[in-house]
């Protein structure tokens, strides 16, 4: 519904804040965020500049990946269409903003859950979709063994990150000394550390992983073992438009349920005639969930034969299936040690 324009936004700005923007332009468009995605025929998703396993052009130029999945469940969802997406590549320094402005509807891409973010910004964090940390890549020849061998390091990050900030606290309350250097963009970061710059790397652990297989001999690098952060990531939302959020927040939870009754992508046209009363609510044999949500009651049958269940996309993604090859970790589901604990659709 709120459509902030760039003028209010920085007349907003000027009259001290945020609040009395969303205020002002409240009243400028009565049009709900699924009501201006049908109408453009397309939704308009946040990607990253290229992180392998969460969001990557493939040869064909069409973007693949674990957070990608999140967005082409969406179009499946809306429109029946997993291709009805249009991705915008985004620095971390400018993913927020672009959220705000009414840019993108849905910022999908390996964004941090904070207080200050989801506080601070007009923006609503909607369903963790990966449990990650921060951890650090360094030159095998280093043989470091631990963080403190990086006292007085020089250390390369990408501006605007939750990174940065845990870097500082992490070499502050450990005393240590270190010299950051701050880049905008993800390809000059990673140049920078290749090309010698900084004796380390730093950021969540799955894009250390992924960002690794873009150095020229990757096996020359190596993970350190330690994790200084909690980093929950997920897809983001503008504040103002309730029903939009629970659209995103329940398309997390719809694809981890789907994983936890044993919904596939092979076998979702199957399972929809289950006797399994959770399924059936879930699939929308019974009930009108998918109509609440302002969808269609099918809807999880949708995104479930686009992408799969959160098992399958992670899988293919970052998991086993993927150049990757991730562990589950963290990121198993709550009836097999992990933390996603989707809550029950009923
Ligand atoms: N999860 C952290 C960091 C995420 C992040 O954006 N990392 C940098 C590290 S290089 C990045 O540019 N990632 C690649 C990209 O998204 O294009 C945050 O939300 O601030």
């Amino acid at each position: 519904m709120i459509q902030i324009s760039k003028t209010v936004r920085r007349a907003a700005a000027v009259l001290g804040g945020i609040g009395l923007g969303l205020a002002l332009t409240s009243t400028a468009s009565s049009q709900t965020t699924l009501e201006r995605i049908k109408q453009r025929g397309q939704l308009i998703c946040g990607a990253s500049h290229g992180v392998a396993g969460f969001s990557l052009p493939d040869a064909k130029g069409e973007w693949r990946g674990f957070d990608t999945d999140i967005c082409r469940a969406l179009s499946a969802a809306i429109f029946n269409d997993q291709e009805k997406s249009k991705y915008i590549s985004l620095a971390s320094k400018d993913r927020l903003t672009a959220l705000q402005s009414g840019e993108i509807d849905v910022l999908s891409r390996t964004t941090t859950w904070t207080l200050g973010r989801d506080t601070g910004f007009g923006l609503n964090f909607t369903a963790i979709n990966y449990f990650d940390g921060q951890g650090f890549l360094v030159r095998k020849s280093l043989n470091l063994k631990d963080l403190k061998a990086l006292n007085g390091a020089s250390i390369c990050v990408a501006q605007g990150t939750t990174t940065e900030l845990n870097l500082a606290d992490y070499f502050r309350t450990h005393g240590m000394k270190y010299e950051v250097i701050a880049f905008a963009g993800l390809d000059e970061t990673i140049q920078a550390y290749e090309a010698g710059r900084c004796d380390a790397y730093t950021t969540d652990l799955s894009q250390l992983a992924a960002n690794r297989l873009k150095l020229k001999v990757p096996e020359d690098h190596v993970l350190m073992s330690e994790v200084i952060s909690k980093e929950p990531l997920g897809p983001w939302v503008r504040q103002g438009d309730d029903a939009w959020f629970d659209i995103v927040r329940w398309t997390v939870y719809a694809l981890l349920n789907a994983e936890e009754y044993g919904v596939t992508q092979a076998n979702v046209d199957e399972m929809v005639k289950s006797t399994n009363p959770e399924i059936r609510r879930l699939l929308g044999s019974e009930g009108k969930f998918g109509e609440s949500l302002g969808l269609t009651n099918d809807w999880v049958v949708r995104m479930v034969k686009a992408v799969g269940n959160y098992g399958e996309s992670f899988d293919r993604h970052l998991g086993a299936k993927s150049q990757l090859n991730l562990p589950r970790g963290p990121n198993r589901l709550w009836t097999q040690g992990g933390l996603h604990y989707a809550p029950p659709v009923r």
